[in-house]
């Protein structure tokens, strides 16, 4: 008899974003795991899981998976093979940045790409980080927010910055409230 194991990652949030998005370095600030960051795409070539620690014990698993693109499903980039490591993450977090040409547009090829690997993906509980803040100023910052409000509509988002950590700390609580 022959048989084919398959090992899948387990964790609590499975990080979901184009290559170059910040998944790495996100898990990196909010975890105390090492995973390679670097500023070209398709840096991440496995998952890497950390634990993310808050205040009175409360600890959730964190899943930083190689990046999507699109046509991901018929084998574009790292294709989606790594994609069943999101399968049985009970909720995902799409890691958008800031300076996205279109963020609704991005959100959109990433949820089409998950869509046609398995449709059940998409059924899951999700959020949106909004990653690098910190290349905007306040007042683009708030020009941006405004176009989030009106294209996410009841969608959770959360802003922020791995570099600055601002927002950080909400995305934690915010993560932690939609996983409870
Ligand atoms: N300014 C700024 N740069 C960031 C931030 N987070 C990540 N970066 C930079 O963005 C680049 C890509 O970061 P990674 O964390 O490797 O991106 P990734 O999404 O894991 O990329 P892949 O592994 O290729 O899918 C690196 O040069 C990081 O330093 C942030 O919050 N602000
Ligand atoms: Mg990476």
């Amino acid at each position: 008899m022959n048989l084919t194991l398959e090992l899948k990652v387990l964790a609590d949030v499975g990080l979901v974003g184009f290559p170059n998005a910040g998944k790495s370095t996100l898990l990196s600030v909010v975890t105390s795991a090492k995973p390679k960051i670097a500023n070209y795409e398709f840096t991440t070539l496995k998952p890497n899981l950390g634990i993310v620690s808050m205040t009175d014990y409360r600890t959730f698993v964190m899943a930083d998976i190689p990046g999507i693109i699109e046509g991901a499903s018929e084998g574009k980039g790292l294709g989606h093979y790594f994609l069943r490591h999101i399968e049985r993450n009970s909720i995902l977090l799409y890691v958008i940045p800031v300076d996205a040409k279109d963020l609704k547009k991005e959100f959109e090829i990433l949820n089409n790409e998950l869509k046609k690997y398995n449709p059940e993906l998409i059924d899951k509980d999700f959020a949106i980080f909004f990653s690098k803040s910190d290349l905007m100023d306040k007042e683009l910052l708030s020009e941006l927010e405004a176009i989030i409000k009106k294209d996410f509509k009841k969608i959770p988002y959360f802003i922020g910055s791995s570099i600055n950590m601002n927002g950080i700390k909400s995305l934690k609580e915010g993560l932690w409230k939609i996983l409870n």
